[in-house]
């Protein structure tokens, strides 16, 4: 009922508000990808470190994105607040098991954005998020190939670590 006095807006509250939610969460992704780079760039891992600073810079734009839309549509974006992050890993490949388990919660997270989007008859919005749909696709297919590379070569073996930070990195340089 409330949605119905907006006049300065034809954005949707309840979508406004999963804009604001998907915001933090991109803004979060970013945060947590930062402390995944110094992690790795820590341990010895210079080459994935800098694949995942990239990746942090991308999660920022990905929020400003958001952030700036639900302003050009006459709603209030709210600045997310940092939340905890996870600042150590016991392994490279748990780096990663991380980096794909939160890729797959945003991918869900946008979908329910554009589910409310089709609820809501707001084809904006939806066109919006599709850009993020696309994106999420990616972004799961680069956290599982660079899982797949445990597969494919021995992290125990001489130069195992080595390898792994040089292969996974040209992940991030293809995309
Ligand atoms: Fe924002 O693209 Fe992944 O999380």
């Amino acid at each position: 009922m409330k949605d119905l006095l907006r006049t300065n807006s034809s954005l949707h509250e309840g979508i406004e508000k999963l804009l604001n939610l998907q915001s933090k969460i991109e803004s979060d992704a970013s945060n947590k990808y930062l402390a995944m780079a110094s992690w790795l760039d820590r341990n010895g891992y210079a080459n994935t470190a800098d694949y995942l600073y990239a990746q942090s810079e991308e999660e920022r734009m990905h929020f400003l994105k958001i952030f700036k839309y639900i302003t050009e549509l006459g709603g209030i974006a709210i600045t997310p607040t940092i939340g905890e992050v996870q600042q150590e890993f016991r392994s490279l490949k748990e780096v990663f098991e991380i980096a794909l388990q939160n890729e797959i919660a945003v991918t869900h997270a946008i979908n329910k954005i554009v589910a409310k989007c089709r609820a809501e008859n707001d084809y904006a919005t939806e066109e919006f998020m599709m850009w993020y749909v696309r994106e999420q696709r990616e972004e799961e297919k680069n956290a599982r190939r660079a899982l797949e590379l445990f597969d494919l070569i021995d992290e125990n073996a001489p130069s195992g670590k080595f390898e792994l930070d040089r292969e996974i990195a040209k992940i991030g340089a293809a995309v």
